[in-house]
């Protein structure tokens, strides 16, 4: 043995493997000759227990008696793992995440040329810290003792990440809705979710989420500064954690829509970071709301912002140059229902189609309205409620898919109320003069006169048909927007339209309260691979509120339809989850909330291998229960995939 402590070596071994650290010697001195001691008098010096919060880390400085050269060994068995890093004789150990508090130990030993001289266990005392649920600084309304918080699979947090408080404070109304005999007297017009785009829009190399807010009815006149329509930005820390800023968007304070609805994202200005198109509806004025129209508004711009190279956002709605003569003038923007996003012209910039307006872009994000040369002119096919744009033909042009359109002039020819515009041509495939072939779709599930097409998208969701796949959400008009079925369709080779629905499974579960309860009819379908396996899914986002009175009953307001791999897609309720409602607060938690319940839920990418988390919310009021002067809070959380059984 070398008398030499110049060098000290170290290993620390924990059960996932051995790591090696090289480091210097606890001794400040580099003096030789000292009389060696004998090697059975060294002993490390005692150290305490360690007793710290979930999450904290501590840094403890390991010695032993007399200095001289050793390697160290460290080491876990029992659970939950630690984080343990050495560096030189000083050890941090990190504690893991928590739901109560536990204890757990490691060993550290002492070794001089291979053989252990000494060891010592040291107990790590780990403090569950429940505000570990919650976001920073909110301070509201807390989960009551008992509510479940996670699952072997999720876990909630950031509970309060976005909180609004909405009170019903106005003289009742009388709100006539969906048509002028459906009246009756209500204080309440609600906040919804209209829509949700991921994409990173502050261009740091995570993905954010970007969601429209909007009240309903949106019949109803409100005072816009109060409760403004808007689009939020919901930011991905790259850590597993996110938090709402707003601050990506410049100016924000003062971007107001009346109701900000459909949101989409692409790259308009062409420099590599995701732009933002939100459709905007209006207050629909006709005789029989005119009387308590307290604001009128006209219809209002679309909201486009765009990337400034500078990771934010800016208002640049004005270069859509889009007609607002208003809505007497039947070729100028009105509702806003729809906003389909997609290269319409074929040139290689991606150009937005608001329903009836085709606006064409010219590669840095400035747009030209080109609607008179398209089929979508008002003189043939007015104000779709869903639209969808991709090349269903496979010959690399974009198509268009738009349903649930208005006839607006008296003799129409030929109008069908869903159809299909293929490309049959180079160039600007879909505008008249090109002639593209126009396919009817078949009736709506619940006949044409009680269905609406809510929302359409395309994507490559098949192997065996050529191009993109559409697929549809429609609704009934009685009960009104009760029940939501998807629908599938594909071109086959000699360009049929044919429908894959029966590659759907459990569409049935959704068909509203005649079968398995309320389904809401409203919301917005998205693709992506929601569970990481590599295909892409169909996720359904509703926004109604569904009520859930039994587990059979239960439909929730996210369906995803997994990709099974073999062109089939089956969807499933969402099971283990820790389920919270309106009854799930302290003071509220009156009745059973053990059901399997979801709200709203926009599935976000924070880096788990399982698949998404989400981004969700929740009410702390029944809204049916809602009378003059309540309050009702909307509380934003995460529901987290966990990992590593943590
Ligand atoms: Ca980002
Ligand atoms: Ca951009
Ligand atoms: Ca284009
Ligand atoms: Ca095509």
């Amino acid at each position: 043995m070398s008398l030499s402590k110049s060098k000290v070596y170290y290993v620390i071994a924990i059960s996932l493997g051995t790591l090696t650290a090289c480091g210097g010697g606890s001794s400040e001195s580099n003096d030789s000759g000292t009389q060696a001691p004998e090697p059975d008098l060294v002993a490390l010096d005692t150290l305490p227990s360690i007793s710290a919060t979930e999450n904290d880390s501590e840094t403890i400085d390991i010695s032993w008696t007399p200095d001289e050269e050793a390697e160290l060994n460290i080491s876990q068995e029992s659970s939950p793992e630690l984080g343990l890093t050495l560096e030189g004789t000083s050890l941090t150990i990190t504690l893991p995440e928590v739901t109560n508090d536990v204890s757990t130990e490691f060993t550290i030993e002492l070794i001089q040329d291979g053989e252990t001289i000494d060891s010592q266990t040291v107990s790590v005392n780990i403090d569950n810290n429940p505000r570990q649920l919650y976001a920073q600084g909110y301070n509201d309304y807390r989960l009551a003792e008992g509510v479940a918080t996670e699952t072997d699979s999720w876990r909630l947090e950031n509970i309060g990440i976005y909180a609004e408080t909405i009170t019903q404070d106005g003289e009742p109304q009388t709100v006539c809705y969906p048509t002028p005999e459906d009246c009756r007297e209500s204080y309440a017009f609600y906040e919804g979710n209209a829509d949700y785009v991921r994409g990173d829009f502050n261009d740091d190399g995570h993905t954010d989420v970007a969601v429209s807010i909007v009240y309903f009815p949106h019949t109803l006149p409100r005072d816009i500064t109060e409760h403004p329509a808007r689009v939020m930005i919901f930011e991905n820390n790259g850590d597993g954690t996110m938090k709402l800023n707003n601050s990506i968007i410049a100016d924000y304070e003062n971007i107001h829509r009346f109701s900000a609805y459909r949101v989409k994202s692409a790259d308009f200005n062409g420099d590599g970071v995701p732009d933002i198109i939100a459709s905007s509806l209006y207050q629909v004025f006709d005789e029989w709301n005119e009387e308590r129209a307290e604001h009128e508004r006209a219809p209002e711009l679309p909201l486009l912002l765009l990337s400034n190279g500078e990771g934010q956002l800016v208002d640049a709605s004005n270069q859509l140059n889009l007609d607002m003569s208003g809505a007497d003038d039947a070729s100028a923007y009105s509702i806003g229902h729809n906003m389909s996003v997609g290269d319409i012209n074929n040139d290689g910039h991606p150009d937005i189609y608001t329903g009836l307006s085709v606006l064409l872009n010219d590669g840095n994000g400035v747009f030209t309205d080109k609607t008179d040369d398209y089929f979508t002119a008002n003189e043939q096919w007015s104000q779709p409620f869903a639209s969808a744009l991709g090349d269903m033909n496979d010959d690399g042009r974009t198509d268009l898919a738009m349903f649930d359109y208005r006839q607006v002039f008296p003799d129409p020819v030929d109008i069908h109320r869903n159809q299909l515009l293929i490309s049959t041509s180079g160039g600007a495939s879909l505008t008249m003069v090109n002639q593209p072939t126009i396919i009817p779709f078949p009736e709506e599930y619940w006949g044409a006169d009680n269905s609406h097409t809510n929302y359409a998208i395309m994507g490559d969701l098949t192997e065996d048909c050529p191009g993109d796949e559409l697929v549809i959400a429609q609704t009934r008009l009685d009960p009104y927007y009760d029940g939501r079925v998807l629908r599938m369709f594909a071109l086959d080779e000699q360009e049929n339209l044919i429908e894959l629905t029966d590659r759907l499974e459990n569409n049935d579960l959704r068909l509203g309260s005649e079968h398995y309860g309320y389904v809401s009819g409203e919301g917005s379908l998205h693709l992506m691979d929601f569970d990481k396996d590599g295909t892409l899914d169909i996720v359904d986002v509703t926004q109604g509120g569904s009520r859930c009175e039994s587990e059979n009953k239960c439909q929730q307001e996210l369906a995803v339809f997994l990709n099974q791999g073999d062109g089939t897609f089956v969807y499933n309720p969402i099971t283990n989850i820790p389920s919270i409602t309106e009854y799930s607060f302290e003071g509220y938690n009156f009745e059973d909330n053990d059901l399997p319940n979801l709200g709203t839920s926009y599935p976000v990418d924070l880096g788990h291998s399982d698949g998404f988390s989400l981004l969700s919310r929740v009410g702390t009021v029944n809204p049916d229960l809602l009378k003059e002067g309540d309050e009702e809070q909307m509380i934003w959380y995460i529901m987290n995939r966990k990992q590593n059984g943590l």
